[in-house]
This record gives C-alpha cells, structure tokens and sequence, in this order.
C-alpha cells in the first residue's frame, strides 16, 4: 500500500526563521518522510513573525507549524502526522504487528522521553542564555539530558536504525537529536552521533532539507 502520487498534500511550514532554528524546523519531519516515499507536496507558507490567525488555528490550535492536509484528513502535531504516512507506506513504518508497534514506541519515546531533556538545554542555550537562572540550571539539565542520551546509545547498540529497519522511529528521533545541534553533546556518544550522521546522510534528508530552506534566502527581513 502506498499513497496515491496524484494526492494533493499540503504541509504547513515558516517563509523564515533566524538561523539558529534553519533547518530545525519541525516541518522538516514531515517533508523527509514524504521525500523517502517519493510523494509530492506543497509547503503554504507563514510568516514565523506574525502570529498566526484565527483561520490558521482553525488548523493547528497552537499556531505552530507543521500542519498537514492531503484532502482526506487535515490534522496537526509532528508525530501524529508521521504516524498517518506510516500506515499507509511500508517504507515508513513496518507492518507486522511486532515492528509496527516497535516503530510507534520509539517515536513516542523520541518524542516524550528524549526531546523534553534536549528542548531543556536549548531553552536554556538559546531562548534564556542572558538570564542567570538559565546558566545556574543549566549543569542539572545537562545531566538529565546526557542520562536519557547514555540510555538511547544502549538501546541502539549494534544497529544502524531503532528497530532494525529505517523508519519514521529514525526520522523522528534523529531529527530530536539535532535539536541539541549547536552543542557537541552528540559527539559524547558515538554511537548516537553515527546514527545521526547516518540519517543525515539520507538522500530524502537532503532534499528535505534544501526544501525547507529554500524560502528562507528569499523571505530574509532586510535591514529597514
Ligand atoms: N509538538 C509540535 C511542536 C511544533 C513546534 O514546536 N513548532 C515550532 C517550529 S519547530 C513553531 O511553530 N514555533 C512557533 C510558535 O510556537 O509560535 C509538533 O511536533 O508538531
């Protein structure tokens, strides 16, 4: 089972963000899936300066990107919509119960045990590195985050990708990992930072990526 190629997907993403979030963008998950899967799509995009309106919330009530529609169902959240295109191709997700449910758990745990320690540091690095209560803290999280990391190069051991086989468990993991990517965290854990490279290194990633930041030289605010 496959998607159709004619169907009309549409995904939300940013015209530009500073750079520090280029390439971070979570829109970014959702076009490396469909770039593994071959599936065409069209990114409408907003202005990350301006909040978002009543229509757009009307599509993901957080105002945040990505949102998604493909005519069939409109819905909103990274994972979710990972999950939907891994029902319908088996290059996202495998289908025999065992491997299916394995590729469910560790996108979950990407998401709910990984990225809040990793989100951790970089609300500290980026968002708050003025405040002095972020610098005091930060050694703790550092911590955490360094713990959750140990205990996922463990589970990795000898395998290329989480569950055996390349996965929308691996694109949303990896690209957890590259939120922590103005650090050398990763680099602690070589296992972990093999992994990352390996879906770095994806073709699909590649153009995935291109596609993200195409707009942002052209939407680049100009000095007034
Ligand atoms: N849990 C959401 C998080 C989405 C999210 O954080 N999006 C960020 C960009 S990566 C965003 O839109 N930020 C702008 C804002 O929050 O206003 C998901 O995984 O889809």
């Amino acid at each position: 089972m496959s998607i159709d190629p004619n169907t009309n997907i549409e995904i939300s993403a940013f015209k530009w963000v500073p750079d520090f979030a280029q390439g971070m963008v979570r829109d970014m998950r959702i076009r490396w899936a469909l770039e593994e899967i071959g599936q065409p799509y069209e990114a409408v995009l907003y202005d990350a300066t301006q909040p978002r309106d009543a229509d757009y919330r009307q599509w993901q009530p957080f105002g945040q990107v990505p949102a998604f529609d493909d005519g069939n169902v409109r819905l909103f959240e990274s994972g979710a919509i990972l999950l939907y295109l891994g029902e319908q191709d088996e290059r996202l997700m495998p289908r025999s119960p065992q491997a299916k449910w394995e590729t469910t758990t560790w996108l979950i745990a990407a998401l709910n045990s990984v990225e809040p320690m990793l989100m951790t540091i970089v609300m500290y690095d980026i968002f708050h590195r003025d405040k002095d209560w972020a610098t005091a803290a930060r050694p703790a999280a550092l911590e955490l985050a360094e713990a959750r990391l140990k205990s996922l190069s463990d589970a990795l051991a000898g395998k290329d990708w989480l569950t055996g086989q390349f996965s929308i468990a691996d694109i949303m993991m990896v690209t957890v990992l590259r939120n922590i990517k103005h650090t050398d965290i990763i680099n602690g854990f070589p296992k972990l930072a093999a992994y990352q490279k390996r879906g770095e290194e994806r073709p699909a990633f590649k153009r995935a990526m291109k596609a993200q930041m195409a707009p942002f030289a052209e939407h680049e605010p100009q000095p007034a």
